[in-house]
């Protein structure tokens, strides 16, 4: 019981209807996420990792239907169609429950629900916001326990107001004598709902990360996404890093990349450049909100990294290794003979004696991978090497640039500065990337991926472009963020990627918080400002022959093939395009064709 009326009610509805054998409130202690561990080593859902190797940390085993996100089976049911839009699925809210209840009725028998009050962003916050996702998993306690502030002081805060309601349900009933399964879920029927008007998820089949730990994708995106729109502030698939100069001068910056193209590594990123420092406050997520000062403001609503595994090494992401020494949950990674995790990539030398993510025995040298490509660490932010001590701050952190990313082998240039906010949401919202294995599906196929929200936005794409262009109206123009668009990804006719990437992208940061205080130089080209010769710090850098002109070179023929691709993305937005954009795709024709004369 709570103080919450609505709370206590639509508990006591959800578990009539859901039949569970007994209702726990979360109370966010520390005893309660050892229960939760026990309970899974139990059911076989965990098993321990040997003490000497990372101390209180588990690896948990999926079943292989249910590996990521299920993009296909996710829902924005608003009352109009048109509301959520063409890059949305839809159904009718009032089908959509009708379908869901029926799946819902009796799911939870013989297992524990639990209520789990979490806060996004630090509890109190004026950008925080209050959800309760009620789960029949351990599993997802567990990683909410990490990913989001739980517990007692998140109902204290909530009082009698009103919260997101998630339902979250692995969909797998036990009889009175069924063994449980190590991963529970359900075969048959998956669906992940979001009902935006009401501020409700209702998640049912899946047990995996963004289906079902509420608070990341379905809350911190898809709901946020719609309250933000409401209240005139930005909720991002955006990491959030805090950049020092040589002279103490701090920056902070924003990026959003869609799911694994290294958001992780470049929020935790090791500078190359002598006496540059990075330090992190986000990976995934930003709500930004217009501060009293007229700034953009960016808090981290996460407390945790659900991290993509894979590639994940000393080299590639120390900090990243540094912040998994202990208290981790690892899903879908291999184990070694000695009791520790391990994925492709992790160490130069593949382990002798392994056992794979389908528990199958593996060693080096076997063909097929010992990890799934999207096998994931959860851990508490805190635990970061390189966490910046504002990371909580309550009021957020004022915002100076804005990235926007892709996985583009060819055509976009390493790095582009918009002439504007306008030009900068066009950047955003024409965006593209080569698919990965985040989502179900092929890999490897270029998609527009608008602001990398396309599997996060909750309402109506050209809606929400539209809301990004009242920016400009809502503060001062010169103190909005400036906007860039980078790509690590291009490749060479040899096939081999021309820019090193990790460490080495803060030498594109440098132009970036350069060209903001002022100084660094740019050349004007058809599609935003590229840096001048000579501008781009690559000093003790070993570039291929020709490399940094095809990295900053801008692509006329290739940008000209782009420009009908942009219409058509376009076009399937119909009226409810920002005229303004549709403006800058003509823009961005006329001035290829001046250029290629
Ligand atoms: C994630 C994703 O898990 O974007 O962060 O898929
Ligand atoms: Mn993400």
């Amino acid at each position: 019981m709570s103080r919450n009326a609505m709370l206590d009610a639509w508990v006591s509805e959800v578990a009539a209807l859901c039949g569970p054998e007994r209702v726990h409130w979360c109370d966010g202690s520390k005893a309660e996420y050892d229960a939760m561990i026990r309970v899974m080593i139990q059911t076989g859902t965990a098993v321990p990792l040997a003490d000497d190797t990372r101390p209180g940390s588990v690896l948990v085993r999926s079943h292989p239907a249910d590996v990521a996100r299920v993009e296909d089976r996710t829902y924005i049911c608003s009352t109009n169609k048109d509301d959520a839009g063409p890059t949305n699925n839809w159904m009718a809210p009032a089908e959509m429950k009708a379908t869901l209840t029926e799946l819902f009725r009796g799911s939870m028998a013989g297992r524990t629900m639990y209520v789990i009050p979490y806060s996004m962003g630090p509890i109190g916050s004026p950008i925080a916001n209050i959800g309760v996702e009620l789960t029949d998993s351990p599993y997802v306690v567990a990683n909410m326990h990490i990913m989001t502030r739980v517990g007692s002081a998140v109902l204290d805060v909530l009082g009698d107001g009103g919260f997101v309601r998630g339902l979250h349900s692995v969909g797998a009933p036990l009889g009175a004598n069924d063994p449980d399964s190590p991963w529970p879920h359900n075969l048959e029927h998956k669906y992940i709902c979001h009902f935006p008007e009401t501020r409700e998820i209702w998640s049912f089949g899946s047990g995996y990360g963004g289906n079902a730990l509420l608070g990341k994708k379905c809350h911190a995106l898809r709901i946020a996404s719609v309250q933000a729109r409401d209240e005139g502030w930005l909720a991002e698939h955006m990491l959030i890093l805090k950049l020092t100069n040589p002279e103490g001068r701090v920056h902070y910056i924003t990026g959003a990349f869609p799911s694994a193209c290294g958001k992780t590594n470049l929020a935790m990123l090791t500078p190359t450049i002598p006496g540059w420092k990075v330090e992190t406050i986000g990976d995934d997520i930003a709500w930004m909100k217009i501060g009293r000062d007229g700034r953009l403001r960016a808090i981290n609503p996460e407390a945790g990294f659900f991290g993509v595994a894979p590639g994940t090494s000393e080299a590639t992401n120390a900090n990243a290794m540094g912040s998994l020494t202990g208290n981790a949950i690892f899903t879908n990674c291999a184990m070694t003979e000695d009791g520790d995790v391990w994925w492709e990539q992790m160490t130069d030398e593949a382990p002798e004696g392994a056992t794979d993510w389908l528990r199958r025995p593996w060693s080096r040298g076997t063909a097929r991978k010992a990890a799934h490509p999207n096998a994931r660490f959860t851990v508490p932010a805190r635990q970061c090497p390189v966490i910046a001590p504002e990371w909580e701050d309550p009021e957020g952190v004022p915002i100076d640039a804005i990235l926007f990313g892709g996985r583009r082998t060819s055509t976009v240039p390493l790095v582009t500065e918009a002439f504007d906010w306008t030009h900068g949401t066009f950047m955003g919202a024409t965006a593209g990337s080569e698919t990965t294995a985040a989502a179900v599906g092929a890999v490897g196929q270029l998609r527009r991926d608008p602001m990398a929200m396309l599997p996060f936005c909750g309402y109506n794409m050209a809606d929400y472009w539209n809301h990004w262009l009242t920016f400009e109206q809502r503060t001062s123009p010169a103190k909005l963020p400036r906007v860039y668009f980078v790509n690590w990804f291009l490749k060479g006719p040899d096939g081999k990627f021309l820019w090193p990437g990790y460490g080495e992208n803060s030498r594109v940061l440098k132009w970036i918080v350069e060209r903001v205080e002022g100084t660094a130089e740019a050349v004007d080209t058809p599609i935003g400002r590229v840096p001048a010769p000579g501008a781009l710090d690559i000093d003790g850098l070993q570039l291929a022959d020709g490399a940094l002109e095809r990295l900053l070179d801008v692509d006329i023929e290739g940008w000209l093939n782009e420009v009908p691709l942009i219409r058509d993305h376009f076009a399937k937005f119909g009226d409810r395009l920002p005229t303004s954009l549709a403006a800058r795709a003509d823009d961005l024709e006329r001035s290829l064709l001046v250029a290629q004369e």
